[in-house]
C-alpha cells in the first residue's frame, strides 16, 4: 500500500505516538474500515454548498481528501475561487531567498538542511555579510522582497536577529523584509527572555514587514511527536501569528504534507488555520509544502516524493476549505513548472516568486531550478491561460502582462 492509499481509510485524528516515523507499508490503515463512498454524490453535495457560498466543514474536508476524482476536485476548487471573486490573474513576486544560518538545535526528522555547529558545511552569516550579499544580488535582479528563514541556532543572541533586520532595512529601505518563521520567533523569545510580543515589536520597529509561514508542519500532536519531537508546541506557532496580526504584521501559513499525517490530520490543520484567520484576518496566503525525503531518515525508510495527484489535491482542498485566505500558492520550487501550470486550474492563484537561491528543498532533493527569471514565470502563467501580475509582498500590483 502506498503512503497515500494508507491515509484514505483513516478518518480519525489518531492519538497514539510512535518514536520513529512509520514505514510507508505500516501506514495507518490497519483495522480501520469505512463504507465505500459514492464519490459522485458526495462531491455533488459539496458543490451545492460551494455554489450557495456555504462554508465546508470537517466532514466535507475528509470527503474531499478521500476523493480520487482529482479533476472534479480541481474544477470545484476553481469554481470556489471564482465565486469568491477570483479572476484570471496569477500573482508572482520578485524575491531573494537568504538563510542566515543552517545551524539548528531542533533536529526535525523531515529536515535535510539543518546541521550542528561542528558539522561540515555549517554556516552563520553576520548581518554585514547578509547585507553585502543582498546588495550584490540586487545589482543582478531588482527584487522587492527578501524571504529569509534559517535554523534555530543556540550560538547567537536576540540582538543578532535585530541587527539583521535593521541593517537590511537600512541598506534597502524599499525592500520588504519577510523574515523568520514562527519557530524562529519563539526561539528568539527564549534567547532574549522576552515574550513573542516583545520580540515582534522590536523586529517590526527595526524594519520587519511580514513573517513566512514555515514551522507549522502538521499541527496534530501525534504527527509532531513523530516528525519534530524537539520542536515547540503548535500553540506557540498560533500565538506568534496571532500576536503578529495584532501588531499589524501580516503573515503566511503552510502545511508540510506527505510524510506520516493522515487525511484527518490534514483537514484538522487547515481548519485550525481557518479559525485563526476568522479571528484576525492576518494571513496573506497559504502554501502547501510537499515533503521532500532525500537526505532525511524518511529516505532510508522508503519514502518517495509526493505524487502529482496528491499535490494537486492539496491545492484544491486548501482552496475549498480556506474560504477566508485570499491566496493559495503553487510553489514551483517544490512541484516544478509544468505541475504549477495545472495547479493554477486547481485553485492556486500565485506561483510564489523568482526565488533566487532556494536551499531547504534542494537539500532534500528538489530537482527544480533555484531561480526563475520573470520572463519564464510570465511565459508559464500565460501558457496556462492566465494573466501574469507581478505583485509586491502585500499583493499590490506592480506590473501586468495582459496584452
Ligand atoms: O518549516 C523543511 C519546510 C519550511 C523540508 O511563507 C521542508 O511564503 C519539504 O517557511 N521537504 C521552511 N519541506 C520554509 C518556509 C517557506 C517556504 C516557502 C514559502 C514560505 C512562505 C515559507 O520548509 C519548514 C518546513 O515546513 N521543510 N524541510 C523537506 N525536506
Amino acid at each position: 500500500m502506498s503512503q497515500v492509499d494508507s491515509k484514505r481509510v483513516d478518518r480519525s485524528v489518531p492519538t497514539d505516538a510512535r518514536a520513529e516515523p512509520a514505514r510507508p507499508e505500516d501506514g495507518t490503515a490497519s483495522g480501520a474500515s469505512v463504507a465505500i463512498l459514492d464519490h459522485t454524490a458526495t462531491l455533488e453535495s459539496i458543490r451545492e454548498k460551494v455554489v450557495a457560498g456555504e462554508r465546508l466543514d470537517l466532514e466535507d474536508g475528509l470527503q474531499l481528501m478521500e476523493s480520487d476524482d482529482v479533476l472534479a476536485l480541481g474544477e470545484l476548487a476553481d469554481l470556489a475561487r471564482r465565486r469568491r471573486g477570483g479572476n484570471d490573474e496569477v500573482y508572482f513576486v520578485q524575491n531573494l531567498y537568504l538563510n542566515q544560518t543552517n545551524v539548528c538545535r531542533v533536529k526535525c526528522k523531515f529536515c535535510a538542511f539543518a546541521v550542528t555547529q561542528k558539522q561540515e558545511g555549517a554556516y552563520t552569516y553576520t548581518a554585514e555579510e547578509l547585507v553585502e550579499d543582498a546588495l550584490r544580488q540586487r545589482e543582478l535582479s531588482g527584487f522587492t522582497e527578501i524571504h529569509m528563514v534559517g535554523g534555530e541556532s543556540p550560538h547567537v543572541d536576540f540582538d543578532y536577529y535585530v541587527q539583521i533586520v535593521s541593517q537590511l532595512h537600512e541598506a534597502m529601505p524599499d525592500v520588504h523584509l519577510k523574515l523568520f518563521t514562527a519557530s524562529e520567533i519563539h526561539h528568539m523569545s527564549k534567547l532574549g527572555g522576552l515574550t513573542h510580543e516583545q520580540v515582534l515589536r522590536e523586529l517590526r520597529d527595526a524594519g520587519l514587514g511580514s513573517l513566512p509561514g514555515g514551522g507549522a508542519e502538521v499541527f496534530a500532536d501525534r504527527v509532531r511527536r513523530l516528525v519534530a519531537p524537539g520542536k515547540e508546541h503548535p500553540d506557540n506557532w498560533f500565538d506568534v501569528h496571532r500576536t503578529a496580526h495584532g501588531l499589524g504584521i501580516p503573515t503566511h501559513c503552510t502545511m508540510l504534507y506527505g510524510h506520516v499525517e493522515t487525511y484527518a490530520e490534514r483537514v484538522d490543520h487547515l481548519l485550525r488555520l481557518r479559525a485563526l484567520q476568522d479571528e484576525t484576518g492576518g494571513f496573506l496566503a497559504f502554501i502547501p509544502l510537499a515533503f521532500h525525503p532525500e537526505n532525511t531518515v524518511f529516505e532510508q525508510r522508503g519514502w518517495k516524493h509526493t505524487a502529482a495527484s496528491d499535490d494537486l489535491k492539496l491545492i484544491a482542498v486548501s482552496r475549498l476549505l480556506l474560504d477566508n485566505i485570499p491566496n493559495i500558492k503553487a510553489y514551483w520550487i517544490m512541484m516544478g513548472l509544468p505541475l504549477t501550470q495545472i495547479a493554477l486550474h486547481f485553485g492556486a492563484n500565485d506561483v510564489q516568486g523568482t526565488v533566487v537561491r532556494e536551499e531547504i528543498f534542494h537539500a532534500a532533493g528538489a530537482q527544480t531550478e533555484t531561480e526563475q527569471k520573470i520572463d519564464e514565470l510570465v511565459r508559464v502563467v500565460r501558457e496556462a491561460g492566465r494573466i501574469p501580475v507581478q505583485r509586491d509582498t502585500l499583493y499590490n500590483e506592480l506590473r501586468r502582462w495582459d496584452d
